[in-house]
């Protein structure tokens, strides 16, 4: 495999922030405390408890509903400068609707807020992850429209609730993850499988309630709250498996489907959905027999609105895999993996955990890329880390970090890009979705059988801080 390379001694420019992230599904437990409402993740865990690995749910996690100071004890530990988290949408507003607002969730959040405050934390919230009201998902979820602005009202009131604090915003978190997992396959909450369909129908409202939310920041919060606002895409890097021109292209068209479906709209100065993706799957919808293309189209007025919504561009990102040419899916069952057409695999011989292989120089390539694609942003790394079975010295997990941080080092000095905060996921081991408690991703190890759900400081966790201690990532740095 690919030799790993010695950890850079290069400092971190002097601004440049360190934090780490979770999520509220996730960590916070308190499913039904205190007038919370039901969202599409408490209502999948309850009905599908073998869609979870071991039946497990978020009903406590990791109790930060209850135990919030003790996380924010840790991340003055670490001495991080943000910690993002994310509002559960229905902890404020029970119904999903600004019809009713539950005092307790806001005084929760602004609970968390002051502790951050008074402990120097910058608070960097996540409006939206994963956890939809299950009353928006009875009128059919993100696939219907009316949720933008369903959206964009839950988002006034957290600016207005929270704003005169809080200075980093973004939107949603990984639509994609939304739309082809809870619409598209089905396999993951709300388990509303439409494939070919629904995941097309699920990113067309997230961008138009994305876009609202920040013209929303931009008219009503901007002038007074002066804080910035964005939308959170993941992506891997892909790889072409070798460098023929068919497996080049390949690789191209898989980071325009997995990054560009959401990212173009965005971030690109023309807007509108990458013409790979407008082109392909009107063609395959028109071959399988529709009316028009399943991929449904933005008028003039909406690509202007979308495009130019960020104010940094905010970037999840884990590993890399390899994309290879391969003839076109037949015609049959309609799926984005059919109009996408792209075998992608990993390399056996990469080191890793899982789906995270250790490839740092695909994140190197990955900021390259986006740089290029969309004009030279500011990238803020909002999420990347690594997972194992939740030692707590956790060497594989220190080497991960030592890679990637030495590639954003690279990224920044040798190849000039403006990335200036890493974020790592996540500040401690927590309900990682439909694997359940099964994958650990903590700087810090929970005890999830000890109903204090007691938290342990792990190895990378006193590494991390001394990477921030220093801006550095050895003991002799160089400026
Ligand atoms: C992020 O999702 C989420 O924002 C966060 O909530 C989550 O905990 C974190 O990352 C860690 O997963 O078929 O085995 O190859 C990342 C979404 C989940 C996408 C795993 C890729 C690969 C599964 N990723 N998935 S596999």
């Amino acid at each position: 495999g690919e030799s790993l390379s010695e950890p850079s001694n290069k400092k971190f420019p002097e601004n440049f922030k360190f934090g780490v992230a979770t999520a509220a599904y996730q960590i916070e437990g308190g499913w039904a405390d205190d007038g919370k409402g039901v969202s599409v993740w408490d209502q999948f865990a309850h009905t599908y408890p073998d869609r979870v690995a071991n039946g497990d749910n978020g009903d406590v996690a990791c109790d930060s509903y209850h135990r919030y100071l003790e996380d924010v004890e840790m991340l003055a530990n670490m001495g991080v400068n943000h910690y993002r988290f994310s509002l559960s949408w229905p902890r404020i507003l029970p119904t999903g609707y600004t019809n009713q607002i539950n005092e307790a969730g806001v005084t929760y959040y602004k609970n968390l807020i002051s502790a951050l405050k008074e402990n120097g934390i910058e608070p960097f919230i996540t409006l939206y992850h994963g956890d939809l009201p299950q009353t928006l998902q009875d009128i059919g979820g993100w696939p219907n429209p009316l949720l933008a602005d369903i959206f964009a009202e839950f988002a006034r009131t957290a600016f207005s609730l929270f704003g005169d604090d809080v200075k980093n915003w973004t939107t949603i978190n990984e639509p994609k993850q939304t739309c082809i997992t809870g619409y598209g396959l089905g396999n993951s909450a709300p388990g509303a499988p439409a494939s070919g369909i629904g995941e097309y129908d699920c990113m067309h409202t997230l961008l138009r309630a994305h876009a609202k939310a920040y013209h929303i920041y931009d008219e009503e919060f901007r002038a007074t709250q002066n804080g910035r606002v964005s939308i959170v895409l993941d992506t891997a890097w892909f790889e072409p498996a070798s460098d023929s021109e068919d497996d080049i292209e390949a690789a191209e068209r898989a980071l325009q489907f997995e990054h560009g479906w959401c990212a173009h709209p965005v971030y690109h100065p023309d807007g509108n959905y990458p013409q790979v993706m407008i082109d392909r799957i009107a063609e395959r919808s028109q071959k399988e027999g529709f009316s028009k293309s399943r991929l449904p189209e933005f008028s003039a007025e909406e690509v202007d609105y979308i495009r130019g919504t960020f104010d940094f561009l905010s970037l999840n990102t884990y590993t890399t895999n390899l994309a290879k040419w391969t003839t076109d899916h037949e015609i049959g069952t309609p799926g984005y993996y059919a109009d996408l057409s792209v075998s992608t695999y990993q390399d056996p011989s990469w080191n890793g955990s899982a789906w995270i292989k250790v490839v740092p120089w695909g994140l190197r390539k990955l900021l390259n890329w986006i740089d290029q694609t969309y004009d030279h942003p500011e990238i803020v790394i909002t999420e990347n880390g690594y997972a194992d079975d939740g030692r707590l010295d956790d060497p594989d997990r220190i080497n991960y970090y030592a890679e990637y941080l030495t590639a954003v080092l690279e990224s920044i000095y040798e190849d000039g890009l403006n990335v200036t905060a890493y974020t790592a996921w996540s500040l401690m081991d927590n309900f990682e979705w439909t694997s359940g408690y099964t994958i650990k991703f903590g700087l810090y190890q929970v005890d999830f059988e000890n109903p204090n759900r007691t938290r342990t400081i792990k190895s990378s966790a006193d590494y991390y801080k001394n990477v921030i201690a220093n801006k550095c990532l050895v003991d002799t740095c160089e400026e």
